[in-house]
């Protein structure tokens, strides 16, 4: 096993790593910009060092940097984390070059499954099922309308190196070819520094579902059944679960073995998730590789009672998985919110800031993957998300039940949440229903009274840092903090009644 792991990340994922490096007995080392010296994954980490500022082109995206700390450190492997890194071979590479072990796949299966053409092909020799289109980038914008020509509209360009939405464009008819190529090629390039685009035949509203793997360095692989994805705005996730409401046991047996499949065919290893589309005939389309650990991987933690990323860091250090695909049993419900400093009100529009007070849910199914803590100032440098709160329950309906319970227990003051939204949205019947695919999200958001009731009123967020304060200074002196509970019940009954009144007429 290892001795000491460089964490190259930050924010709740760093946590989660530095918290199963000290299960695991194994040193670990932090990484943080400048604006991060005094944040929760430096204070939990063994040794932590300061690689520049908050630039992350500067910082957290600095290979160069974040090699001299390992080799300095004397650490003899690296967890990317998610996000920055975590996918760029260039790190694999230069791990490998310095003598630490990259927690991940190799850099040949991660360029295998980088490249989305490359994976389709992958894919195809897999006899994995795909959504009709391009195997290869598409030469030129006449090629393109040839090619749209034989598939047939709606299209969709995507971007070669792209994944996760970016350098994306619908199009709806030959009209709008030319300019979609336009703006996905010039996005592309912007994003990923490659403007090839390939096309694929548009699927309209079916369900994000995706599946985790693991692979070790024996050649063995299992999948660890579904997690549902739909929930989405912008391609960012909001809401994820496992098991998929509509998956059977069936169609999570055809999925996984296709996920194993293809995995095998790009000589994958450790962790990675294959995204699916699923339509309303539970017909599965591959789409990519994630070549990651994912943010949302604690809902099939929860279900499969596996710790993923000691997994992972097992399988970097060479041992066997500790079980074979048919001793993975799925137990329970488990849903995922992302808690996010935005404003739902305004757009959307990242709410950073100095965190006032922050009390965590916590009771039975509870569990909080959170960066942040009290007296934290949330930068303005990266992306917002501050946690993730997920519940696991017996079933679906008490998952939800715990989720909604502990969200009307979770108090942030000082910066704006989407906490409102969720509180709402996991009230919807549609929702409770299952009911809910690609387009699901952004139809909600636009029904009439939705956005304007979901976040608490300024004055309600001044009661609230009040109550929170006072209950800080009552505690700290001893007193019995009656007036403070007083004060925070009442704000907190007034918010929920102005919650229910402004329920959204169906
Ligand atoms: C698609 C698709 C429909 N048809 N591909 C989105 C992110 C990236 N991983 C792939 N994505 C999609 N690819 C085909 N051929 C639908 C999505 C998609 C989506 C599209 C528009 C609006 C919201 C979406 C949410 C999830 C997936």
């Amino acid at each position: 096993m290892f001795r000491k792991i460089l964490i190259a990340n930050r924010g709740e994922i760093a946590v989660r790593v530095a918290r199963a490096c000290r299960e695991m007995g194994v040193a670990s080392v932090a990484v943080y910009s400048e604006v991060d010296r005094s944040s929760l994954h430096v204070q939990l980490a063994d040794e932590a060092y300061c690689i520049g500022p908050a630039l992350s082109r500067e910082s957290y995206l600095s290979i160069e940097k974040i090699i001299a700390v390992a080799s300095g450190a004397g650490c003899d492997a690296l967890h990317p984390g998610y996000g920055f890194l975590a996918e760029n071979p260039a790190l694999s590479r230069a791990c490998a070059e310095a003598g630490v072990v990259f927690i991940g796949p190799s850099p040949h299966a991660m360029d295998l499954v980088g490249s989305k053409t490359a994976a389709r092909q992958t894919a195809r020799e897999a006899g994995v099922l795909m959504v009709p289109g391009t195997l290869e980038p598409i030469r030129d914008v006449l090629a393109a309308r040839d090619l749209a020509v034989e598939i047939g509209f709606p299209l969709l360009l995507k971007a070669v190196a792209g994944g996760g939405g970016k350098g994306m464009r619908v199009i709806e008819s030959e009209d709008g070819l030319e300019r979609a190529w336009r703006d996905a090629s010039s996005e592309a390039l912007n994003a990923f520094g490659d403007e090839r685009l390939y096309m694929e035949k548009f699927l309209t509203g079916p369900r994000h579902i995706e599946i985790q793997i693991l692979g070790d360095s024996h050649g063995n692989l299992v999948y660890l059944g579904e997690r549902e994805c739909s929930v989405q705005r912008r391609h960012q996730k909001v809401i994820e679960e496992a098991p998929s409401p509509v998956v059977t046991p069936a169609l999570r047996r055809a999925m996984g073995e296709a996920a194993v499949r293809l995995a095998r065919a790009a000589g994958y290893q450790n962790a990675g998730t294959a995204e699916f589309l699923v339509d309303d005939k539970g017909e599965f389309y591959f789409l990519e590789v994630n070549a990651r650990l994912q943010v949302e991987h604690p809902v099939t933690e929860l279900v499969t009672s596996l710790d993923l990323v000691k997994l992972q860091i097992r399988i970097a250090a060479g041992e066997p998985l500790p079980f074979r695909q048919e001793d993975v049993e799925l137990r329970g419900h488990a849903m995922e919110c992302r808690i996010y400093a935005e404003d739902p009100e305004n757009q959307f529009f990242p709410s950073p800031g100095k965190i006032h007070s922050l009390r965590l849910p916590e009771g039975p199914g509870i569990r909080n993957d959170s960066g942040v803590i009290a007296g934290w100032t949330v930068p303005s440098d990266y992306d917002p998300m501050l946690g993730k709160l997920i519940a696991w329950g017996s079933s679906r309906e008490e998952a939800v039940a715990r989720l909604v319970r502990a969200l009307d227990e979770y108090a942030v003051s000082g910066i704006r949440t989407n906490l409102g939204l969720f509180r709402r949205l996991l009230r919807d019947p549609e929702f409770l229903a299952g009911a809910i695919h690609t387009r699901w999200l952004d139809q909600w958001l636009s029904r009439p009274g939705v956005l304007a009731a979901a976040e608490r009123t300024p004055q309600e967020e001044t009661a609230g840092a009040l109550a929170a304060a006072l209950w800080d200074a009552a505690m700290s002196n001893g007193a019995a903090p009656t007036a403070a509970r007083r004060s925070e019940s009442r704000w907190k009954l007034e918010g929920r009644a102005e919650m229910i009144d402004r329920q959204p007429r169906r």
